[in-house]
């Protein structure tokens, strides 16, 4: 039986390539500009390359969200290609345009239905969502069913994160409660969240150490609800903390799945290398 539903994702759910593949992902890239170079990301540029190109860097980058053409065109196609749906899930709309610019381009293209899906978060978190709503495409549900079951999901979504640098996040304007950067914020490493859909500080720590036992804890909170969760630890460039930090997490929630995933370029940008995040949902269904 063909699929009714097309998935579409933008490249911030860093989604290796024969993953979607696998579960017939449309990925629309993002792009990450330096100086007058401008590379869609997971197409042009590695995440490795990127932040070599990072360090290397006299200007720091900038990122932009994909241009309205590149929606309209895959819309068209997935349409010439039969699908009578599109599910289109993306990072959060309060922190990038893509969102509204690929609901604009649904708007231009007739003859198939697109329905958004606004994470309010991204990379991994926004992975696992995709990911699940390819499952179920793929088992025949239609696009409103996929999208109730997405919405259920985010109740027990979690996803916090600490950079090495918080200037990255708030030269970019990517920092809500700017008012709290003003004075020591810059100088501490707060642990960050998102707040329905915007990052905010969760709350201030001193240090590192003790902002990873904090997540740990609040990680630790949620097992022990009951039912079975799914954590991801996310790096930029940083495989040595993020494996430190899965063992940890395996050797203390020996039934939490743990996989470890990356910061891409453009969130990259954002955030800085040496960021850690670590993020968990709990299975759907439970
Ligand atoms: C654009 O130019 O439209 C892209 C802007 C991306 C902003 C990214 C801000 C940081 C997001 C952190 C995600 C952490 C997920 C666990």
């Amino acid at each position: 039986m063909k699929r009714k539903v097309a998935i579409v994702t933008d490249s911030t759910a860093y989604i290796p390539e024969d993953i979607r593949k696998e579960y017939s992902i449309e990925m629309v890239p993002l792009n990450v500009i330096f100086g007058s170079d401008s590379f869609q990301e997971e197409i042009d540029i590695t995440t490795e390359e990127f932040y070599d190109k990072m360090m290397k860097a006299e200007e720091l980058p900038k990122t932009s969200q994909p241009a309205i053409g590149t929606f309209v065109s895959l819309f068209e196609r997935l349409a010439e290609e039969g699908f009578e749906e599109v599910v289109t899930i993306h990072l959060s709309s309060k922190i990038s345009g893509t969102y509204q610019t690929a609901l604009t381009a649904a708007d231009m293209v007739e003859g198939i239905k697109v329905s958004g899906f606004d994470t309010e978060v991204s990379c991994s978190p926004q992975g696992y969502y995709v990911l699940e709503a390819a499952k179920l495409a793929e088992a025949g549900a239609g696009a409103g069913e996929i999208i109730e079951k997405l919405t259920y999901m985010k109740k027990t979504a979690k996803a916090y994160f600490m950079v090495d640098d918080l200037n990255h996040l708030h030269r970019g304007g990517r920092l809500s409660g700017a008012q709290l950067v003003v004075g020591n914020l810059l100088k501490i490493k707060p642990i960050l969240h998102f707040e329905e859909g915007s990052i905010v500080p969760f709350e201030k720590v001193r240090t590192e150490k003790k902002a990873l036992a904090r997540i740990v804890e609040l990680l630790e909170q949620d097992v022990a609800k009951g039912g079975s969760y799914y954590a991801t630890v996310i790096h930029a460039n940083r495989r040595d903390g993020a494996e430190q930090l899965a063992e940890t997490i395996k050797e203390r929630f020996p039934d939490v799945q743990v996989e470890i995933s990356y910061f891409g370029p453009v969130i990259g940008t954002h955030l800085g290398a040496g960021s850690l995040g670590l993020s968990w949902q709990k299975y759907y269904g439970e």
